[in-house]
């Protein structure tokens, strides 16, 4: 396990860059650019697992790309999260809290949006197994998540 896992991480739900996740049936939801700011310096840029809350309801597993953004000359990261839940309505303005639990893979350059696709369903698929093990679900009940 990477030395600052697990890494937990709060705060709003912003509006991200439009690059049309929800297109791919896999909606990001963003965090404001300081939030990402506060990531341990020597974080590995790439696709983890973990768990997932907005505004203190349920619980659910989730996939976050944390990467270099192009939209700030990649100076800055973006923190991208995909609940692995069927929400009936958008959560803009919510508070979300994560907890990285694992790595999973580095972002790679797709020749197509069919490839993107797949890889992300290998992730999720990934982030299932990864999270039904005992040290995983030990997190997913971690104070974070339920003190208020
Ligand atoms: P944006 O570019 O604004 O981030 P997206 O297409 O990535 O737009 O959609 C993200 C938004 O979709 C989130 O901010 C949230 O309000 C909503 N959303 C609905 N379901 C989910 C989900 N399962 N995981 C993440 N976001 C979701
Ligand atoms: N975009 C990439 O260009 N390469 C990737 O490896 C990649 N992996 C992703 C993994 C997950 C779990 C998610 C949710 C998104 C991923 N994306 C990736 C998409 C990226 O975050 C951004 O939303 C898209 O580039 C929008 O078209
Ligand atoms: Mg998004």
């Amino acid at each position: 396990m990477l030395a600052y896992l697990p890494f937990f991480i709060e705060g709003e739900v912003v509006q991200g860059f439009g690059r049309g996740s929800k297109d791919l049936g896999c909606p990001t939801a963003n965090y404001p650019r300081d939030v990402a700011k506060s990531l341990p310096s020597d974080i590995k840029p790439g696709v983890y697992y973990g768990w997932a809350q907005v505004d203190s309801n349920s619980v659910y597993k989730m996939v976050v790309n944390i990467g270099w953004c192009p939209f700030y000359q990649n100076k800055e990261m973006s923190i991208e999260t995909h609940v692995l839940h069927q929400f009936d309505k958008d959560f803009y303005g919510s508070l979300l809290k994560i907890c990285i639990v694992g790595y999973l893979r580095p972002e790679k350059n797709f020749n197509s949006l069919d490839e993107l696709i797949y890889a992300i369903k290998q992730d999720i698929e990934n982030a299932h197994k990864e999270l039904d093990s005992d040290n995983a679900m030990k997190l997913k009940t971690h104070s974070f998540f339920t003190k208020n």
